[in-house]
């Protein structure tokens, strides 16, 4: 038996790396995991043991390890059928572009809780300055971000503009390139990425097998235990498994201010006495932040709950 890292799937076959080989496996029979009901047993990022055939190019997957930690996502609409993204997760870097394309607040801020509730730590990158006329609206939108607590970095492939930065602060860990599509999560990936060919294994052959880069996460290995991880273009967020009362805990600025709050188990919806409102009204948080939260409650959850 030996251990081995999932690099990418297409649901049925995996590229795993084993002593630094790709080595093509399936899984036979059913991973049993806690309760999860995921469209994917398996996801980029996990270890598995592997029982490698004699000629050491094959193999079948018999056990996965325990996760650290997931990005999880609600898969279709009004299912209770998620999608584990990728697992085992040092740093989350979330792409955004405010106009090329269009990132809501509400997904960025569903992107977050999803990472607060696995303690996933968030790097949000403005991606694409070079294309904004005015810079000034980005930062100031981002800024309520860094407020909260939120490392940012400013990039642009154009310009240069924080790919340096990037590059050195992957180090050690697997990091996770997410956000809409069209937003330069791969173009991100490899400009930081020095290997001239970052994609290792035989691709020819394997992207004969389905359309595995539009559809599920993968990992490419930038340097020695330093792996990136390209995800697939969401165009929706949906959030799964939170308890409606715990969705203000991945809130850090609303969770900072429970204690002020009337009532222990504060909801921050109509209480009186909610020291979240005031700060809402006084302009200490931020109104969309609040709206994403409600949002979350009314609109995922009850989903999420009736289906
Ligand atoms: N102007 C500009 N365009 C970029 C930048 N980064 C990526 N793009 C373009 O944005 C488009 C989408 O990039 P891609 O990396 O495929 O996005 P992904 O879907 O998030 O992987 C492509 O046409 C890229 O050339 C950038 O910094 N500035
Ligand atoms: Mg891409
Ligand atoms: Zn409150």
């Amino acid at each position: 038996m030996k251990k081995g890292l999932i690099f990418r799937s297409t649901g049925k076959h995996y590229e795993v790396l084993i002593d630094d080989v790709m080595v093509s496996c399936s899984l036979r029979g059913k991973i049993r995991l806690s309760g999860l009901r995921t469209t994917n047993p398996i996801a980029a990022g996990d270890w598995v043991q592997v029982e490698v055939a004699e000629d050491g190019k094959s193999g079948n997957i018999i056990s996965i390890e325990e996760r650290k930690n997931y990005i999880i996502r609600r898969s279709v609409n009004l299912s209770k059928e998620a999608q584990i993204i990728a697992s085992n997760i040092t740093r989350a870097y979330l792409v955004v572009t405010l106009t090329f394309p269009e990132t809501s607040p509400g997904f960025i801020d569903r992107f977050l809780v999803s990472a607060e509730a696995y303690r996933i730590p968030v790097t949000l990158i403005f991606h694409k300055m070079d294309q904004y006329e005015n810079r000034e609206a980005v930062e100031e939108f981002a800024k309520m971000y860094e407020k909260i607590g939120y490392q940012i970095i400013y990039s642009s492939i154009e310009s240069g503009e924080g790919i340096e930065q990037l590059a050195k602060e992957v180090e050690n860990g697997v990091f996770l390139f997410s956000g809409q599509s069209g937003a330069g999560k791969s173009s991100l990936i490899s400009a930081i990425n020095q290997n001239d060919d970052i994609r290792i294994g035989d691709v020819s052959e394997w992207s004969g097998k389905g359309q595995h880069t539009t559809t599920f996460a993968e990992l490419f290995q930038m340097k020695e235990n330093t792996y990136l991880v390209d995800t697939p273009g969401i165009k929706g967020f949906g959030l799964v498994e939170i308890p409606r009362e715990e969705v203000g805990h991945y809130f850090p600025e609303f969770f900072q201010l429970l204690s002020e709050c009337k009532f222990s188990n504060c909801m921050h919806l109509n209480e009186p006495g909610c020291a979240v409102i005031s700060a809402i009204h006084s302009g200490a948080c931020s109104e969309s932040r609040y709206n994403s939260y409600v949002s979350i409650i009314e609109d995922d959850l009850e989903k999420y709950r009736k289906s």
